[in-house]
């Protein structure tokens, strides 16, 4: 331990840790734009500048090293007046515009700017005119919201390893955008969302659906149906007010109704129909019929990456479509059959906790008989706004049922939000397709939290098989690196394209005032809400879903037969 003054008085702190390091951990809170506890340090903001005794100037307290015997002072009226500097001149050139802004109320910029003071605008800056990047599916790019923090790049270039973004240009000029400036569209983006959820304002923000999807709804001459992926339910009480880790999944059934759905599927059902085409695929590939280690293909963002960065390791990869486009396969041929509805009058709509979902439903070899799978994709935080915009309110709402025959789904299906969930999910049902036995001890902890890469074990009928868990393409690619050096380490490898796995996806609520985006206590409490979702189902093993096994027996036969092929499975661009 060393020890250090701050503000007058003296603490003991560690060595290595930075100025604002120790003084988060002796209850200072130092302001800060630019930093982020994921990230490495930018140092661009200067907002959370303070005065070491003997330097000469002001310091970047996120980089700065504490010593022994340093005296600090945060809080003095210069600094103070400094910080606010800093702060104005970033609004002098931002556009005034809170009050139609996506972030409103929730701009860290605007927070900052509230906590110090800045109560008017001193200057008119000059402002930047760029066109917004509307070309993506998922994500639009708006640089005149930029404040240069660097967050967008740092997270698409150190956590997810895409590097689809980069600083260009000097001084005033500087923007951040894809290389050669191009769309968007057709940059390495893999629409992960990620840089929407570290941005501090709203440079980054996604496709908007809400009015489209509002007009739908009135429209009566259409059979208007949703599904609702797991981890809608364990984030969308944040957006209302709660703490992380409630699991509201039959109060959005119940919102769903109210806003104008007609049917309200879970996307629950489709991932336990995903494990049984899934796990059925893997025992093929186990017994010599297909390459191994066989890779999860669920998460659309690591569908995008590997494409364009690993398309050598595709072969490995599951052709099962996702949960979200089984459902909307099954919505248009089983569900339209059933209401004797012709496809072309249902509206599909994907209630996601991610934006890689809109691209995913835009992709033309998920059609099915000519038509999307998928007609539209909201995220966590678009259907937030629509039920706040239509007076539902979620937390005094009464729970509802899904309906049926595709919303029953076991404890399995729950979990596939959170990472290691897929893997876990599939185990407990190929233990039982291989053996003939169940599997007992069906809670896998090491397949659980929020280590970059697990790895694990299970004995089936005698047999050892190796699986992994990536969560974000950056573990992910590290993953596939091992795969490539020592094909035999692994059977089975799930990749989720977000930290934490879906919980963590680019759609879900933006962080509350008192923690950061992508904080690891929040993460964890949404994982422990789907988890608790398995805990309190009497039906926690996909092949137990009564309806799914109806489905098989009423239309699908069995897993792997043609039509299965046919509906729910896929094929990659190389
Ligand atoms: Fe996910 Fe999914 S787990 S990708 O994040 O597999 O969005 O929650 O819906 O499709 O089930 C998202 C979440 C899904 C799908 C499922 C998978």
């Amino acid at each position: 331990t060393i020890t250090i003054t701050i503000d007058g008085k003296t603490y003991q702190t560690q060595e290595g840790l930075t100025i604002m390091q120790a003084a988060d951990q002796l209850g200072f809170h130092i302001p800060r734009l630019c930093y982020h506890p994921k990230l490495s340090i930018e140092g661009a903001c200067r907002v959370c500048i303070v005065e070491v005794e003997g330097v000469r100037t002001y310091v970047a307290s996120c980089a700065y090293p504490v010593m022994d015997g340093m005296k600090i002072r945060t809080n003095t009226q210069e600094i103070r007046r400094a910080r606010r500097d800093i702060v104005e001149l970033i609004l002098d050139n931002h556009p005034q515009d809170c009050h139609t802004c996506e972030r409103d109320s929730n701009c860290e910029l605007q927070r900052l700017a509230a906590s110090m003071g800045i109560r008017k605008r001193h200057f008119e800056g000059e402002r930047k005119k760029y066109e917004k990047d509307l070309t993506s599916t998922s994500v639009i790019r708006d640089p005149n919201k930029c404040i240069l923090c660097g967050r967008c790049v740092r997270i698409c270039s150190e956590v997810q390893k895409v590097t689809a973004l980069g600083h260009a240009h000097r001084g005033f000029q500087t923007v951040v955008m894809p290389a050669y400036n191009m769309p968007f569209r057709d940059s390495v983006c893999t629409t992960c969302g990620q840089c929407i959820n570290v941005c501090p304002t709203a440079a980054f923000v996604e496709k908007v659906y809400t009015q489209d999807l509002f007009a739908k709804l009135n429209d009566p001459s259409i059979i208007k149906v949703a599904q609702v992926a797991p981890s809608v339910r364990a984030a969308i009480g944040e957006a209302f007010g709660l703490e992380p880790g409630r699991a509201m999944e039959r109060e959005i059934a119940a919102a769903l109704r109210r806003l104008g759905f007609d049917y309200v599927f879970d996307t629950q059902f489709s991932a336990d129909l995903t494990i049984m085409e899934e796990a059925s695929e893997f025992l093929e590939r186990f017994q010599g019929k297909g390459k191994l280690p066989m890779i999860t293909s669920c998460s659309s963002a690591w569908m995008k990456c590997v494409e364009q960065f690993h398309p050598d390791l595709l072969e490995n990869v599951s052709t099962c479509k996702s949960p979200m486009s089984m459902m909307g396969a099954l919505v248009r041929t089983y569900f339209a059959d059933k209401i004797k509805k012709d496809p072309k009058e249902i509206l599909s709509v994907a209630v996601m906790c991610c934006t890689a979902k809109k691209y995913e439903a835009s992709r033309p070899e998920l059609m099915v008989n000519g038509l999307p799978a998928i007609d539209m994709v909201v995220t966590t935080r678009e259907i937030a706004w629509m039920f706040k915009s239509a007076g539902i309110d979620l937390l005094h709402i009464k729970g509802e049922d899904f309906d049926e025959p595709l919303g029953l789904s076991s404890g399995a299906g729950a979990i596939f939000g959170a990472t290691g969930g897929v893997m876990e999910a599939a185990i407990r049902t190929a233990y039982e397709l291989y053996t003939g036995e169940t599997l007992m001890d069906i809670e896998l902890e090491s397949l659980r939290g929020l280590a970059g890469i697990k790895e694990g074990k299970v004995t089936i009928d005698g047999k050892e098989i190796r699986v992994a868990v990536a969560h974000g393409l950056g573990n992910a690619a590290t993953v596939l690196d091992m795969v490539r050096k020592d094909p035999d380490r692994f059977h089975f490898v799930e990749i989720m394209g977000c930290p934490g796995g879906c919980i963590g996806g680019g759609g879900q609520p933006y962080a509350g005032i008192n923690s950061m985006p992508l904080d690891e206590e929040c993460l964890k409490k949404r994982a422990e809400a789907l988890y608790g979702i398995d805990r309190r189902k009497t039906i926690r093993r996909s092949h137990e879903n009564p309806d799914v096994q109806r489905l098989y027996k009423d239309f699908l036969g069995r897993p792997l037969s043609a039509k299965s092929h046919q509906l729910l499975h896929t094929h990659y661009k190389v």
